[in-house]
């Protein structure tokens, strides 16, 4: 099941449990911590007396009080040194714990703010890293939805590195666009001057031709439709329908539906996700995208950083949504 980066208040959010990232009294804070406890009510602390502190990397639940979720899972990060220091496991650990205790409450979804990112000082990028790091693993082997929570946009910064090689490619492929696109409209205008009459004649002539028996014949031999081509990629790559639509960020039950209608339309970032997920080729993925009506243009930043990826082979589809949400785009995924 998905892992969804959102930018939101974590005590706004409707889920079954919320992650805090509290310090090891777990008598409250400032940040988030002070957030939470501000939004639960007195009766969050209450409970947190009795539970007698937490180690760094470990956690513990709590009931969600005021707040919209049923439990509050407490966690606490590292203070951040100089990464010499264990703080990378430790920042591991506390999200693998408390996915954990959210499994073993039957927690169906659960929030996470970016853990030890403000005032315990790790590097907001590393910190994300991180947390998508051990939260998809996580995702391969369990159902559950997982929303990371952004406060602000500055919070959110991908590896500058990636960022400015995606800001490249875009620029390029924008620029080639515009080059091809203006290439396009001469030639078009060319080519109405030239073929003008000649072309209105042939059409007289296709219209004129009988085509009612013609038309059955052509519908009987449909092509295959996305959801036939996807189950055939399945086989083919070898992998489990379970294994296909969890690294491609889709929920079982979207999947269930595409299964079951041979004429499923999915979204294009749910075909495109599926594509991801099968480490299709660029022509592969151009030719799965088309049984869906959809294809990959250069005229949108969206289309140019899927491509981005697929061409360098990187088909971390948590990764490309940490580049997408960076460029302002939507998702991929249910
Ligand atoms: N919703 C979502 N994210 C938030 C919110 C919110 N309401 N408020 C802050 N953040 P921090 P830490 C983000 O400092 O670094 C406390 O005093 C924030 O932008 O809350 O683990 C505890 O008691 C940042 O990216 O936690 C500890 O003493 C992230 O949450 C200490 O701070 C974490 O920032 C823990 O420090």
């Amino acid at each position: 099941m998905p892992l969804r980066i959102v930018r939101n208040d974590i005590t706004k959010m409707k889920v079954d449990a919320i992650v805090n990232a509290a310090n090891k009294t777990l008598l409250g804070g400032g940040g988030v911590d002070g957030a939470i406890h501000k939004a639960a009510g007195m009766r969050l602390l209450a409970e947190c007396m009795t539970l007698g502190g937490c180690d760094t990397g470990k956690a513990k639940i709590t009931k969600g009080y005021k707040l919209p979720c049923r439990y509050v899972i407490h966690t606490v990060g590292p203070v951040y040194v100089d990464g010499t220091h264990g703080e990378k496991e430790l920042l591991e650990s506390c999200y693998r714990e408390s996915l954990m205790l959210a499994k073993e409450n039957a927690c169906e979804s659960v929030a996470f703010p970016l853990i030890s990112s403000g005032v315990y000082g790790y590097p907001k990028d590393q910190a994300l890293k991180v947390a998508i790091d051990v939260i998809s693993d996580f995702l391969l082997k369990n159902d559950m939805t997982v929303y990371l929570v952004v406060f602000d946009r500055a919070a959110f910064n991908i590896g500058e590195k990636l960022f400015s090689d995606i800001a490249e490619y875009i620029d390029d492929k924008y620029v080639s666009d515009h080059i091809d696109s203006r290439v396009e409209r001469m030639r078009r205008a060319e080519g109405n001057r030239t073929f003008a009459r000649p072309l209105a004649a042939k059409c007289e002539e296709c219209c004129a031709a009988p085509f009612g028996d013609d038309l059955d014949a052509i519908l009987s031999e449909i092509d295959e439709s996305f959801s036939q081509m996807l189950l055939r990629k399945i086989d083919e790559k070898g992998m489990t329908d379970a294994e296909c639509y969890k690294k491609a960020n889709i929920d079982r039950k979207l999947f269930s539906k595409i299964r079951s209608d041979v004429n499923y339309k999915p979204s294009k970032p749910t075909a495109i996700a599926f594509a991801i997920s099968l480490e299709l080729t660029l022509s592969e993925t151009a030719e799965l995208l088309k049984k869906a009506g959809f294809a990959l243009s250069h005229s949108n930043k969206f289309d140019i950083i899927i491509e981005y990826f697929i061409s360098r082979g990187n088909y971390n589809v948590f990764e490309i949504n940490e580049a997408l949400f960076a460029f302002d785009q939507c998702l991929l995924g249910a």
